[in-house]
C-alpha cells in the first residue's frame, strides 16, 4: 500500500495573473482564488500549486523575483495570502508555492549589491566575467561563453560601470544566481524555511536543474544557421546538482514530515530521475521531465512536426518502467509554458473537442505517478487564434520572434505559425468561469485577450452538466481515491506500434484495469488480447453515451476493472 500521500494525490496548478481577477484591474489576484476555492474542491484535487506571487518587475510573469518573502501588490498582500492559505486547509487541501532560485530579478537587493562593484561581498553572489579574451568589452562576440538565453540573445550582458559581463539563462532581467557560493545556498534555504513556518506544504522547483554549472565555463556547440550556441551540456543537470538538493532537503525539510517537492528539469533523463526521485536519496520527490512535451519538435524548431502516437507512447512507455521500483513519476500534459493539449493532441473541434479532452484527461490520470491539472484544463479550454504577433505578450514569444525574424533570416508567417500552435500565451489565457463580459475573470480589461470560445467554454455551463469534462476529471480523480490499483498498479503497455490506439493495464493485488484512449476521429477496434473477456468486464468509466465495447468511437476512452 501507498506510503506517501503525494501518490494518490491530484495537484492543480494555479496561474494567478489568469485565474480570476477580483480588484477589476485586469489581472488575477490572491482575492479571485480565494473566491474560487469551492470550484477546486468540487473538483476534489488534493494539492494547490501557485505559480509565482512575490515582489516581481514580471519582466517574465512573477519568475523574477525582486523579494522573496513578499507578495506583488498586483496580487495582494502577505495577509490575503495567509486567509488563502487557511482556507485551503480548511478544505483538506494542501498548498505549495513556486521556488525559482536559478535566478533573481536584477532589481532584487542581493543582485544590486553585486553589480555595484567588484569588491561589493556580493559580487560572488551571481555569475560575472570579463569579456573574451581579445574582444573589445560590449562588442557583439565578446561574451564570455556563446551561449543563447532560452528567451532569445545572448546569455551574457555587459555591465558598463564593473565592465564585466553577467549571466542570464533566460532575459536579462534574470540574472543567475551562483549557487557554488555556500551564502548564496543557505540564504534560499532560509527564504524556504520562512515559508514552511507560515504553513505551506512545500514547493514546485523552477529550472532546478540548471543551478549547478560545469567550470570552468565554456562554448556550446554552434549549429549551422544559429545566432547562438547551445551551452545546455554545461548548465543542465550540471555536476554538483544532487549534492546541492540533498543539503537543500537536509537544510529544509529534515524533520518536517508532510512535504511535496518537484522540481522543474528540462532535458532530465530517466536514469537522473531514479537518482533524483529515490526516497532514500533525499533530494525530491518527483520532477517534471519534459520528452512528452518535446514529442512533437523536431530538430528545426520553427517547424511544426505531426505527433506519431507511437512515439508518445514509447516516452511514456520509458518513464513508466524506468521509475517502477525507484522513484516517481509526475503526470502532465499542460502548465503555463505549453499549449493546451487538447488543440495539441487531441481535436478542439466543436465536434469532438469534449471527447478529446476527457480521453487525453482519461489516459493521463491512469498513469502511474501524480497527476497535475493546469487551469482551465478541466474545462476543456483550447488554444487562442492568435493573428500577429502584436498578439503575444510572453517575453520568451517576442525574443524568439525577434531573434528568429531579426538575427536568423526567417519569415515572420514561419515563425508566426509555431508560436500560434506551441506559444506559451495559449495557457495564460484568463480562466473562463462563465458567459458574462470577459468570461467573469474581470470587470475591467483583461492584460491578455480572452479566448472567444468562452461562451461555449466556461467553469459554470461545464459544472451545470453532469456530462461535462470537469465532472469527467471530477470522477477521475474520485477514481485515484478510492482504486488503489491507480495508485500503485503495475504498468503494462499495450499496442506498442498502433499510430491510433493508447492501451495499458494496471495490475495491483488482485484487481486489473484496462485502459485504451482513441486518438483519432475514427472508429477503431482494439486488437488485444483477450478482447471478448474485457468486454464483458466492468466499465467503470467512459466518455461516450454508447459505449461498443472495445471498438472506440472516436476520441474515446475506455476504463475497465476485473478480478484476476
Ligand atoms: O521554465 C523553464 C523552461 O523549461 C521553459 O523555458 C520552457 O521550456 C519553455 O518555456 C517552453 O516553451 C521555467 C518556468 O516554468 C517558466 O515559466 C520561466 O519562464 C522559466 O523557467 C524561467 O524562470
Amino acid at each position: 500500500m501507498t506510503d506517501l500521500w503525494w501518490k494518490s494525490s491530484v495537484v492543480y496548478q494555479i496561474y494567478p495573473r489568469s485565474f480570476a481577477d477580483a480588484d477589476g484591474d485586469g489581472m488575477g489576484d490572491l482575492r479571485g482564488v480565494i473566491d474560487h476555492l469551492d470550484h477546486l474542491a468540487e473538483l476534489g484535487v488534493d494539492v494547490l500549486w501557485l505559480s509565482p506571487i512575490y515582489r516581481s518587475p514580471q519582466d517574465d510573469n512573477g519568475y523574477d523575483i525582486s523579494d522573496y518573502q513578499d507578495i506583488d501588490p498586483l496580487f495582494g498582500d502577505l495577509a490575503t495570502f495567509d486567509e488563502l492559505l487557511a482556507g485551503t486547509h480548511r478544505r483538506g487541501m494542501k498548498l505549495i508555492m513556486d521556488l525559482v532560485v536559478n535566478h533573481s530579478s536584477d532589481e532584487h537587493p542581493w543582485f544590486v549589491a553585486s553589480r555595484s562593484g567588484k569588491d561589493n561581498p556580493k559580487r560572488d553572489w551571481y555569475w560575472w566575467r570579463p569579456a573574451r579574451e581579445g574582444m573589445e568589452p560590449g562588442a557583439p562576440g565578446a561574451e564570455p561563453t556563446n551561449w543563447g538565453s532560452a528567451f532569445g540573445g545572448p546569455a551574457w550582458t555587459y555591465d558598463k560601470e564593473t565592465g564585466e559581463y553577467y549571466l542570464h539563462l533566460f532575459s536579462p532581467k534574470q540574472p543567475d544566481l551562483n549557487w557554488e557560493n555556500p551564502e548564496v545556498r543557505e540564504a534560499v534555504y532560509a527564504m524556504m524555511r520562512w515559508w514552511l513556518d507560515r504553513g505551506v506544504d512545500g514547493f514546485r522547483m523552477d529550472v532546478i536543474n540548471m543551478i549547478s554549472k560545469v567550470l570552468p565555463l565554456a562554448d556550446g556547440r554552434l549549429t549551422a544557421g544559429a545566432a547562438y550556441g547551445d551551452g545546455s551540456s554545461s548548465y543542465i543537470n550540471g555536476p554538483r546538482n544532487h549534492e546541492f538538493l540533498r543539503e537543500m532537503h537536509d537544510q529544509v525539510f529534515a524533520g518536517r514530515p508532510g512535504m511535496l517537492t518537484v522540481g522543474e528539469m528540462p532535458g532530465v533523463t530517466v536514469d537522473g530521475a531514479i537518482k533524483f526521485t529515490d526516497q532514500d536519496r533525499h533530494e525530491v520527490d518527483m520532477v517534471f521531465q519534459f520528452d512528452h512535451v518535446w514529442a512533437d519538435r523536431g530538430a528545426d524548431p520553427w517547424q511544426l512536426i505531426p505527433l506519431r502516437l507511437t512515439a508518445l507512447k514509447g516516452i511514456f512507455g520509458r518513464w513508466q518502467a524506468g521509475l517502477a521500483q525507484v522513484g516517481w513519476n509526475s503526470l502532465y500534459w499542460n502548465n503555463h509554458d505549453q499549449p493546451r493539449v487538447v488543440s495539441r493532441y487531441g481535436d478542439d473541434s466543436p465536434e469532438h473537442r469534449v471527447a478529446a479532452a476527457k480521453m487525453l484527461g482519461t489516459v493521463l490520470h491512469l498513469h502511474r505517478g501524480t497527476p497535475y491539472i493546469y487551469q482551465g484544463e478541466e474545462l476543456g479550454m483550447t488554444n487562442y487564434p492568435f493573428r500577429t504577433i502584436a498578439d503575444f505578450r510572453d517575453i520568451e514569444a517576442l525574443g524568439q520572434y525577434h531573434q528568429a525574424t531579426v538575427q536568423e533570416g526567417r519569415s515572420p508567417e514561419e515563425v508566426l505559425t509555431v508560436l500560434r500552435a506551441r506559444g506559451r500565451d495559449n495557457a495564460r489565457t484568463p480562466m473562463q468561469w462563465d458567459d458574462s463580459p470577459h468570461a467573469g475573470f474581470t470587470r475591467g480589461e483583461p492584460w491578455l485577450a480572452v479566448n472567444p470560445n468562452y461562451r461555449e467554454i466556461n467553469a459554470k455551463a461545464e459544472r451545470a452538466d453532469p456530462g461535462s469534462v470537469f465532472h469527467h476529471y471530477r470522477k477521475l480523480i474520485e477514481l485515484r481515491h478510492e482504486e488503489p490499483a491507480v495508485v500503485d498498479g503495475d504498468f503494462t503497455m499495450l499496442l506498442p506500434h498502433d499510430e491510433r490506439l493508447y492501451a495499458f493495464t494496471r495490475k495491483f493485488q488482485t484487481t486489473e484495469l484496462l485502459v485504451i484512449g482513441n486518438f483519432t476521429g475514427e472508429t477503431v477496434r482494439a486488437e488485444i488480447e483477450d478482447a471478448i473477456a474485457w468486454e464483458e468486464a466492468e466499465l467503470v468509466l467512459t466518455n461516450v453515451a454508447e459505449p461498443t465495447g472495445l471498438t472506440l468511437q472516436p476520441w474515446q476512452a475506455v476504463v475497465y476493472r476485473r478480478s484476476m
